[in-house]
């Protein structure tokens, strides 16, 4: 059945319900927004007309919701709490409904054993039937519960789960035994899904598909009473919760010489947090107003925590300048408390990555908090920079829907496109000889594009282009150093004697191994490696040793995920 664009959101906000905060929280942002998605939905729709969508039977379990994981999110959604997930969680299903999918919502393991057909009763290893939905979004805690009611048939119909994980999870934690033996086992990956079933708030790494959320768009009267009521010396603060300003007096003082500080931290009434006297507290606003605050502001100013949430979009968006924190060194799961135990090994530059890589000057600046001249001098500027109103495309409600879509569309892990080459086994492309090598500036890489005719496959491989990454560098940099990004799908076709060919680097040996940083080269020994475990193939991957055969492909400017030939 074909799948037709829908601008009502009634039936949804019926099926979400308002039983708990947080589902009242995410129901007023689908109304609030109902508008923008009609517009991009009209938009998109125009623009994809003529191309056949199929229609889906989607199940979604919002794991962190359910009583049974402890719920601990709903009851601080009006104290300061962590409203990320439930922002992304309410437009993941507002896209789903908008895109014409056919939905069932499930917040309870009750309701999940109802939709999946569990018998009532059975054992903790029933076998369900055939799966009655083409897709199953989740999270980490609802895929515990689906393998726990599932038994025996988790196994046969993981492929069509989805797995909403904010912060990501790399192939070397995602592969069970692999994890085991190298020390990246931890409480949340080892699940052997494809990595691309991950999918996350912002595009961390390749491995994962990006998700997203949007961004509340501004229409032109709105822009216009922004350009005519900004306060050039008013600032807010990013915190929610006092803790996020404990240490930060000084530099609250040096900002306060230039500037009115606003915050938004909730308190309770017999007890106002311990916030200066200077700050003027508005206590948690509703969305709504927190908007309407960051359309008079000119600086909005990060603290260093919470990391990587919407906030910071959302000023962008109001024509705010977000300063933050450089983190030097970088925090990750290695030396950071937060981020210990999360299964990646992603390096955290600043409180919001993605704003500092993707976005930047002049409407994000990213300093040295520790010295007070650096801060100082950042604020002087920022009083004097002028900045418009600004959303990447692919925070817009139309760039959502184009790449939910697409991935809709598109991706398929239930079947295996690509026969695995079996290792050693030199396949034989028709291809260009691989000549001439183009030679990236300022690096040891090499560029190859092959002229394969390969079977099916998405992103199409029309769009590969293989880079040889110089030492101790991920194909993650290496392909963003070339202008392009990394697409793991790729690897397959990428695993053998062609490519290292291709790539000028004149193996002498080829050995095939389970190592996520394969294939490589190790250029001085003229020793090649191959790939032995398809679930390991990473780009996030990195060795001292080994320069690594990187499959790179081009993006769309503003949709990170999606290459030129990718719709
Ligand atoms: C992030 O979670 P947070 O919820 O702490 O992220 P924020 O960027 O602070 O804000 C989320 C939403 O809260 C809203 C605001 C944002 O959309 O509009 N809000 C509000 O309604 N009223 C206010 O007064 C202030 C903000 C991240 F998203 C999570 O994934 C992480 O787990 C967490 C920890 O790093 O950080």
């Amino acid at each position: 059945r074909q799948a037709f664009f829908r601008s009502d959101l009634s039936l949804l906000l019926e099926r979400v319900g308002s039983g708990k905060e947080s589902l009242s929280f995410m129901r007023r942002r689908m109304r609030r927004l109902s508008a923008q998605w009609a517009v991009a939905a009209r938009r998109l729709e125009e623009r994809l007309r003529g191309q056949y969508r199929e229609q889906k039977r989607i199940l979604v379990h919002v794991g962190f919701l359910t009583e049974e994981s402890g719920d601990v999110f709903s009851p601080k959604v009006l104290k300061g709490g962590p409203l990320g997930e439930m922002v992304q969680w309410a437009d993941i299903l507002t896209t789903l409904h908008v895109l014409g999918h056919n939905l069932k919502i499930s917040l309870s393991v009750k309701e999940l054993q109802g939709s999946l057909g569990v018998p009532p009763g059975r054992g903790s290893c029933p076998l369900i039937g055939p799966l009655s939905f083409d897709l199953i979004y989740t999270d980490y805690h609802g895929l515990q519960q689906m393998k726990q009611h599932m038994g025996l048939s988790f196994r046969q119909h993981r492929c069509h789960i989805r797995v909403i994980d904010t912060f990501g999870t790399e192939p070397a934690y995602n592969n069970e035994e692999y994890a085991t033996l190298h020390g990246y086992r931890t409480n949340w990956g080892y699940w052997n899904l494809n990595s691309k079933q991950y999918m996350t708030m912002f595009p961390h790494t390749p491995d994962n598909s990006f998700m997203g959320f949007v961004t509340e768009e501004l229409n032109q009267t709105e822009r216009f009473h922004i350009q005519r009521d900004k306060v050039n010396n008013m600032a807010v603060v990013y915190g929610k919760e006092a803790s996020m300003w404990k240490g930060k007096e000084k530099l609250l003082t040096i900002l306060h010489r230039y500037m009115d500080i606003h915050g938004t931290v909730y308190y309770e009434a017999q007890r106002p947090p311990e916030v200066p006297a200077f700050v003027r507290n508005h206590g948690l606003l509703p969305q709504q107003e927190l908007q309407q605050l960051l359309r008079k502001a000119k600086l909005f100013l990060g603290f260093g925590f919470p990391y990587e949430g919407p906030a910071p979009l959302e000023a962008i968006a109001n024509g705010c300048i977000f300063l933050q924190p450089k983190f030097d060194p970088p925090r990750s799961s290695l030396n950071h408390e937060f981020f210990r135990g999360k299964p990646t090994s992603r390096e955290v530059s600043s409180q919001h990555p993605y704003t500092e890589q993707y976005i930047g000057k002049p409407h994000v600046r990213t300093v040295d908090f520790n010295n007070s001249q650096e801060f100082e001098t950042a604020v002087v500027d920022i009083l004097k920079d002028k900045v418009e109103p600004f959303i990447p495309y692919e925070y817009t409600c139309e760039g959502m829907l184009e790449r939910v879509n697409a991935y809709i569309q598109h991706q398929d892990f239930c079947h295996r496109g690509v026969p695995f080459p079996k290792v050693n086994e030199s396949r034989t492309w028709p291809g260009n000889p691989p000549s001439p090598f183009l030679q990236l500036p300022n690096s040891t890489a090499l560029i190859w594009a092959p002229n394969i005719s390969a079977p099916a496959c998405w992103p199409p491989l029309s769009a590969l282009r293989l880079v040889l990454s110089p030492e101790a560098s991920s194909c993650v940099k290496t392909c963003q150093d070339a202008g392009l990004i990394c697409e793991p799908a790729f690897f397959p076709f990428i695993n053998n004697m062609e490519a290292f060919n291709g790539l000028n680097a004149q193996c002498e040996s080829l050995e095939a191994e389970k190592n996520h940083v394969f294939p490589a080269v190790q250029v001085d020994r003229r020793e090649c490696f191959q790939q032995k475990e398809p679930l390991l193939f990473s780009c996030a991957g990195v060795s001292a040793k080994h320069q690594r055969v990187c499959p790179c492909r081009d993006y769309l400017h503003g949709q990170v995920a999606l290459c030129r030939d990718c719709l």
